[in-house]
């Protein structure tokens, strides 16, 4: 099977089995039927609602089984490890095997603009695909951002819309099988230790995220953090290897960051961080990683500062959730492993009480939050399955009181939290012990603070 765009490509009749019925799964389905192919769809889980929603197909329910091998293709969900046993028969049975985004990049002629990253992905794709918009350009967002690419390519061939631009946020899961993917502006915003349980290494991580600059065919154009160290071991700097970089004012960045604010090229002061709603130096690099990938793509300074201007923080994402008492809090649920919740602290001036814990995602070393935290953080709660490991590494530095449930946890965190300080639930961890994701994590946290204010307006 060869990656010939749209015109070429047939798969009709071509047998092909999807593993994982998630989101992605069922996109990748209705594509691959939509072109004709004969399609098989499979997932261990089972329930009356999964078998309903996957009628339309011929499918299994509550595991997968040797139906799955008979296949000429077979479309791996990203959840799925491609080194799991089940792979190992596609893989001895000689099956080709894709990503769901490899598959998807098949059926479409648009540009891809794709970024990944350890952290601030979804961010800087939102922001984006805003940028892009208010420049006048047609975009489909998606990806790891929630709609899978699959379905925007099926939007796309059905409302034959020309013209449009894909901004497509990838995980180092999405990467792993991609092969003939090649986006016209790639971006790695930054590399550090994610997921180091499904990788055995490092190496491996970095590598699986290193394929969004093209396996086959390399990517028009990369754009990529300049002062990332396992970055710029790894891209060797050329024309078409664009650097940006809040710290560094390399020759070959497009914008910098001068104090607060943010300048071209010209040294044109374009606007200061303070007119955004988005907080610290990590978003600044956000910032001029989108300017940088879309200034490439054509876009003038002005609809770039409108669209930064504008945009709002996503939901779970350093969100402010409101102030009690002359404490604010503030709900990062999202920052997810060390660097994630190490920017997170560091972006703020005030004494902060900091919630951590959950689900380490792979032997994390938490004392590396010790230098960023100093002189900032006044004390920590920990909680979840890991919360009594981060206490017993941190403990001889900070203040720290580990208390399981999460609810508890944040009661503890009230009563230490400071006057005109900070209460910042960043976990440096996933939330899967005691929640679904961590979107529940951060509703849960705003529906506790926001008890906590009304409590304390009915006993004014
Ligand atoms: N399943 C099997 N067999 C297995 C394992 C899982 O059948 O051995 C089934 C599960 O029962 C379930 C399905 O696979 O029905 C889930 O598939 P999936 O885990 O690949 O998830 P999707 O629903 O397809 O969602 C995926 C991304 N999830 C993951 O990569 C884990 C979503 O990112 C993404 O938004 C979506 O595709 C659309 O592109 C979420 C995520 O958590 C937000 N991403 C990780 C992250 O950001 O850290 C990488
Ligand atoms: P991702 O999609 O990669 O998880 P998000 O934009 O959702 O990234 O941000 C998740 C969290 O990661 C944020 O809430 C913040 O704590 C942290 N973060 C965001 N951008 C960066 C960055 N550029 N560098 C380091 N940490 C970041």
């Amino acid at each position: 099977m060869t990656a010939a765009k749209t015109q070429n490509i047939d798969l009709k009749n071509v047998k092909i089995s999807v593993l994982g019925a998630g989101l992605s799964g069922i996109a990748a389905a209705k594509l691959a039927t939509h072109i004709g192919a004969a399609v098989f769809i499979s997932d261990n889980r089972d329930s009356a609602s999964l078998r309903r929603e996957l009628s339309p197909f011929r499918f299994e329910t509550g595991g997968h089984t040797q139906a799955c091998l008979d296949a000429d293709l077979l479309i791996l969900s990203p959840g799925i490890n491609p080194d799991s046993e089940i792979i190992q028969e596609f893989k001895s049975a000689a099956i080709q095997m894709v990503s769901e985004i490899e598959f998807a990049s098949w059926f479409t002629d648009s540009p891809i603009l794709a970024i990944t990253g350890s952290n601030g992905k979804t961010t800087t794709t939102a922001l984006l695909s805003d940028i892009l918009r208010a420049g006048g350009v047609n975009t489909f967002l998606g990806g790891n951002i929630g709609v899978p690419f699959s379905q925007n390519v099926l939007d796309e061939l059905l409302m034959k819309k020309k013209k449009t631009v894909h901004v497509v946020e990838l995980s180092s899961f999405q990467l792993e099988l991609v092969d003939n993917f090649r986006p016209e502006i790639a971006c790695i915003l930054n590399i550090s230790p994610d997921h180091l349980d499904r990788y055995e290494s490092m190496q491996r991580y970095i590598a699986a995220k290193l394929r969004i600059t093209g396996v086959r065919r390399p990517a028009g154009w990369v754009v990529y953090n300049g002062h990332d160290p396992y970055l710029n071991e790894n891209i060797r700097p050329s024309k078409k290897h664009v650097p940006f970089s809040s710290v560094l004012a390399d020759e070959g960045q497009l914008f910098w960051l001068e104090g607060d604010t943010i300048v071209d090229k010209e040294t044109r002061e374009l606007f200061k961080l303070s007119d955004t709603r988005l907080l610290g130096r990590h978003n600044a690099d956000n910032i001029l990683a989108a300017m940088t990938m879309a200034s490439i793509f054509g876009i003038t300074t002005e609809p770039m500062r409108k669209a930064i201007i504008n945009f709002k923080p996503i939901e779970h994402r350093l969100e402010y959730a409101g102030e009690v008492n002359s404490v604010r809090y503030f709900n990062d649920s999202k920052a997810t492993n060390i660097e994630a919740t190490a920017a997170s602290i560091a972006s703020f001036k005030e004494d902060v009480v900091l919630i951590l814990g959950g689900q380490d995602k792979g032997k994390s070393d938490f004392r590396v939050l010790i230098a960023p935290m100093r002189n900032r953080v006044k004390a920590i709660v920990t909680y979840g399955v890991t919360g009594q490991e981060i206490a017993d590494q941190l403990g001889k530095h900070f203040p720290v009181f580990y208390i399981e449930n999460f609810e508890d946890c944040f009661r503890k965190s009230i009563e230490l939290a400071p006057k005109d300080g900070v209460v910042l639930l960043a976990p440096a961890c996933a939330s899967y012990d005691q929640f679904d994701n961590f979107e529940k994590r951060g509703l849960k946290f705003k529906s506790l603070v926001a008890e906590l204010k009304r409590r304390s307006n009915v006993s004014r």
